[in-house]
């Protein structure tokens, strides 16, 4: 996969995607990630991108021409087709069924803003696809785009250690994780649950759904109720 990031702060970004494992995944070959300046397509001496909102008002809009330009510059400088995605509160929100359709995808484009807005005729002109994640309002869109790319490549093919430890996890069933040990058994008084150190592997497995659905169900009954629905909708396709 292949990502372009157009940000005024390529700076905050590169640092990101340098570490860990999007560092790693790059370094394996499962995806290209580069942070392009919007300021590199401004047209004068000063870097000037952003302007005074047409009807007054407070703060400064991004303008059309350097994020027209610098998007156009990207997409014809490889044949893959972009996916042109737009970082904003006013998206759809960014869930796991949402990152696993990106991380199908051959390459994209991702826009952040970091002003107090976007000239309305980047939406109209670009097209973009329009995510938020969350219901807060960010400083700009920098953060967001590392969220989204995390989310993302730790979902490709190879990216992460084992492929295990991807599927396993909260959300891809639709269920928050179970609780996890590790050694020593006992740390300040608090014990491991007997039944880990059992060597009953189907016990184990049961004891975990277990606490899987408990847990759900008390810190996140919206999820629940969409798992038990999933379930239902499975077992009547298989009908
Ligand atoms: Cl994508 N951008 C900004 N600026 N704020 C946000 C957001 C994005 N998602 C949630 N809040």
């Amino acid at each position: 996969m292949r990502i372009d990031v157009l940000t005024l702060f390529p700076e905050a970004l590169d640092p990101f995607f340098s570490a860990s494992i999007i560092g790693r995944a790059q370094t394996a070959g499962c995806v290209s990630i580069r942070s392009t300046n919007i300021r590199d397509f401004a047209l004068d001496a000063r870097g000037t991108v952003d302007d005074r909102p047409f009807g007054g008002g407070p703060g400064m809009v991004l303008m059309c021409q350097p994020l027209f330009d610098a998007v156009e510059k990207l997409e014809t400088e490889e044949p893959v087709p972009a996916t042109r995605i737009l970082l904003t509160p006013q998206g759809e929100p960014l869930n796991q069924a949402l990152c696993r359709e990106l991380a199908a995808l051959p390459r994209l484009l991702v826009i952040c803003g970091h002003y107090e807005g976007f000239d309305e005729r980047i939406r109209l002109g670009l097209r973009p696809r329009e995510i938020s994640i969350g219901d807060y309002v960010l400083s700009g869109g920098e953060a967001a785009a590392m969220v989204l790319i995390d989310a993302v490549v730790r979902l490709l093919p190879g990216a992460l250690g084992d492929e295990e430890s991807c599927n396993d996890e909260s959300f891809s069933h639709g269920l928050l994780e179970y609780p996890q040990y590790t050694r020593p058994r006992v740390f300040r008084e608090m014990d491991v649950p007997d039944i880990l150190l059992s060597g009953d592997h189907a016990r184990i497995e049961q004891w975990r759904r277990e606490q899987a659905v408990e847990r759900t169900a008390r810190r996140r009954p919206d999820l629940l109720d969409k798992w038990k629905q999933d379930k239902v909708d499975d077992s009547s396709m298989k009908e």
